[in-house]
């Protein structure tokens, strides 16, 4: 047997364990040895009951998403389940924490089930583009029915113990020890000789037509669009009313389907993805060693706008006690309201209780004497984006903290470096890049000067884990790693679209249809023309760019069209609403800017609006890559997906580049290149990996050598 699962006998009872860290995948060791566990069992004539559980924080994570590229070693998790519903005694589950995917449908092959209180099941696999193949489109519909078996593989979200008792799914929830619990179950089925209850001899319940498919995919609209997983579920799902056998085969075929889809592969590299990008080892190996990072539980923020008190609130939810500092005591007025009405927010929505909500507003403490902040953890200065201003900031806070304690910066646009010169301290100091809602965002841009030392690095790490925030590293230069590629390549790219003719609905329109959340010019009027104007006044103090650079944006700040906050701004908006309606005068604005310009202004297809924003997304990103600003490409697919709303389904924009071929993408650049000038200059990566026939992919895994 292998060492993954361990067997042992507690009376009557045959004891199954899985050992797998850190989260139990059922990978092809695990297989293994819960086949030969089982063999092992059915020899003892002794063991009346067998009781499957797990060492560790959880259950189980599902099947081993690293083994699905390689040729699958049997058993399948497919052959296990048979086998397991198969025995002739009875088998039952007892799970702690999560049961996910293929670790939920193990325990569904089981014929009873037991959950400690606080655990958590469900069917994620939809988030990675792939179906439940392992059982899980058959049995879960045999046990919870099958409207709520596809409530819940769409969703993809996880629920209750509670939950999944009261629908069903789940026999027995204990608040004790887990494994005595089970273990007193399992006894209990031995006395009464209650025999196995294979889930696969039960009937589907429930019906579903049409209009309750429709229904389920309503209510799950915004998370699919643009995605096709849902369409094989709903077929696997409707043919759970099958006899088992057939049922199951019709799973195997369409979650094969799903398995080799485009969407999938960019689904789970946007997953891995993700968590190389949590490595700080991955930067350097020196840096994990050194960083010891210290505990943090007070945190400081300095500046009580909208993104400190939003910064705050994400402190506040990870259980630190927060203090605000503002020198303005109106401002300190202003983002206790914030505070209150986001939680308020909160409890409304059913996301928090009255009382997680109370207590979290009393961590938050406000005060307008800076000295104060000096007994905290960690600071994070988060005042108005200006040089001057933060700067005294950062260096008065520099002489009241300890040495040893980080200092980050909340900034999109200055110059980390030029910041922590106004410290004796240079190496405590980095960015670190919140994105609007601070506490709700997912993405945290972690910005390292030449000066930044491995421990502070290390503490950003571990605040990004405190936050449950996605890090990712990126060098200090013009625009970090995403405002770079959105400045010079994806808004300013839409820009000159208008120019030369396009209009801002119509742009918007192609790339959501693309897939993007929301299109450049309803991001620019949401967030404020003003905000991205400043911004590019800031950045031009360091490099410049040649025009027509954001003229457009520039004079509707002018004008005072703002955006949403105005009222108008690329759209007009009545009464506070935020519907944006077309606005012919900006239309003739735009005409009279690409006049003065000599820019000719013609008919342009949605075709030519989506090539051109994504392709000079994917050259400035190239070029922020061999520029060593970021890491790698998987790093800037984060920053893409988590940050600016690029589709996920899509693997981020250099993942796409990869999808499209870089010989394709080095071909249209050039062209555009030809046409419409400095833009367009193929980055150099893009040209050497081309020639090469290479990919990003390949450039990722050669950069650990590197
Ligand atoms: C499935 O089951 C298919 C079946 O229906 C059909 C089969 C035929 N496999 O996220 P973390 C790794 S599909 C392999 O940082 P956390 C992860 O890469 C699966 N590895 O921790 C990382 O490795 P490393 C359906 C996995 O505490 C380490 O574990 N299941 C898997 O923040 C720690 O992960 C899912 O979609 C896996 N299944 O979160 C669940 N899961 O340290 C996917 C994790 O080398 N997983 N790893 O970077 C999760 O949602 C989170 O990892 C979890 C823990 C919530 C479990």
């Amino acid at each position: 047997m292998t060492e993954v699962v361990t067997f042992d006998e507690v009376g009557p009872v045959g004891l199954i364990r899985i050992h797998n860290p850190p989260v139990n995948a059922i990978s092809h060791s695990v297989r293994l040895g819960l086949v030969d566990a089982i063999a092992q069992a059915e020899r003892h004539s002794g063991i009346r009951a067998l009781l499957i559980l797990s060492s560790g924080d959880l259950f189980s994570a599902g099947a081993d998403i690293a083994e699905f590229d390689q040729p699958l070693g049997e058993p399948s998790l497919q052959q296990v389940e048979f086998r397991i519903e198969a025995c002739p005694i009875p088998v039952v589950a007892a799970i702690q924490g999560l049961a996910l995917g293929g670790g939920l449908e193990l325990a569904m092959a089981c014929h009873y089930r037991i959950t400690h209180k606080n655990a958590r099941l469900g069917m994620p696999e939809i988030t990675l583009g792939i179906i439940p193949g392992a059982g899980g489109t058959q049995r879960l519909p045999r046990l919870i029915g099958a409207r709520a078996a596809l409530g819940m593989i769409l969703s993809g979200t996880p629920v209750s113990a509670l939950d999944a008792k009261a629908r069903g799914l789940v026999d027995e929830v204990v608040e004790d020890d887990l494994r005595e619990a089970a273990l007193r179950f399992s006894n209990h089925l031995v006395q009464e000789k209650l025999g196995p209850r294979p889930t696969c001899k039960r009937t589907v319940t429930g019906d579903l037509d049409d209009a309750e498919i429709g229904a389920a995919l309503l209510a799950h609209a915004r998370a699919l669009k643009g995605r096709t997983t849902q369409n094989l579920v709903i077929e696997a799902i409707k043919a759970s009313r099958l006899p088992f056998s057939q049922g199951i085969a019709i799973e195997t075929t369409l979650a094969q389907k799903s398995l080799v889809s485009r969407e999938s592969l960019a689904l789970r590299h946007v997953f891995f993805a993700e968590r190389e990008s949590a490595k700080l080892s991955r930067l350097s190996s020196a840096d994990a060693k050194q960083a010891q990072p210290p505990a943090i539980q007070r945190a400081a923020v300095i500046g009580a706008g909208t993104m400190g008190s939003g910064i705050a609130i994400a402190l506040a939810d990870a259980g630190l006690d927060v203090l605000i500092h503002d020198n303005d005591p109106a401002a300190l007025t202003r983002s206790r309201e914030i505070v209150q009405s986001t939680y308020a927010s909160s409890v409304k929505r059913g996301r928090l209780t009255q009382n997680v909500a109370e207590d979290r507003i009393h961590r938050i403490r406000s005060t307008e004497a800076r000295t104060e902040v000096a007994d905290a953890d960690l600071v994070i200065e988060a005042v108005f984006e200006n040089m001057e201003l933060k700067k005294d900031v950062l260096s008065t806070l520099d002489s009241v903290l300890p040495p040893e304690r980080l200092l980050a910066t909340n900034t999109s646009t200055l110059s980390v470096t030029e910041l922590a010169r106004a410290t004796s301290h240079p190496e405590r100091v980095l960015g670190m890049h919140f994105f609007v809602p601070a506490h709700a965002s997912k993405l945290l841009e972690i910005v390292r000067t030449d000066h930044t030392s491995p421990e502070t690095l290390s503490t950003a790490f571990r605040v990004a884990k405190l936050l449950k925030k996605v890090p990712v590293v990126s060098r200090d230069a013009f625009g970090f790693i995403g405002n770079r590629m959105m400045l010079d390549g994806y808004f300013r790219e839409a820009e000159q679209l208008l120019l030369e003719g396009a209009t801002p609905a119509q742009v918007d329109a192609a790339l959501e249809n693309f897939g993007f959340a929301m299109g450049p010019q309803r991001v620019s009027d949401l967030g404020g023309n003003d905000v991205g104007t400043k911004a590019r006044v800031q950045l031009f103090k360091h490099e410049n760019r040649p025009g027509p650079y954001f003229v457009i944006a520039d004079r509707l700040t002018e004008m005072g069209w703002l955006g949403q906050k105005t009222g108008r701004g690329f759209y007009r908006y009545e009464n506070g609403s935020r519907e944006a309606m077309p606005d012919p005068e900006v239309i003739s604005l735009i005409e009279k800017l690409a006049s003065e310009r000599g820019i000719e202004q013609r008919e342009i297809n949605d075709e030519e609006i989506v090539e051109r924003c994504i392709l000079s997304l994917i050259n400035v990103g190239a070029m922020v890559l061999e520029e060593g600003i970021a890491a790698c490409a998987g790093d800037i697919d984060v920053v893409w997906t988590s940050g600016y709303g690029f589709p996920r389904h899509l693997g981020g924009p250099m993942f796409h580049a990869d999808t499209l071929g870089l010989s394709h993408v080095l071909q249209r650049i050039r062209l555009y290149h030809k046409k419409l000038g400095y833009y367009w200059r193929p980055a150099e990566l893009i040209e050497r990996l081309a020639a090469a026939d290479s990919t990003f992919e390949e450039w990722d895994e050669s950069s650990v050598s590197r």
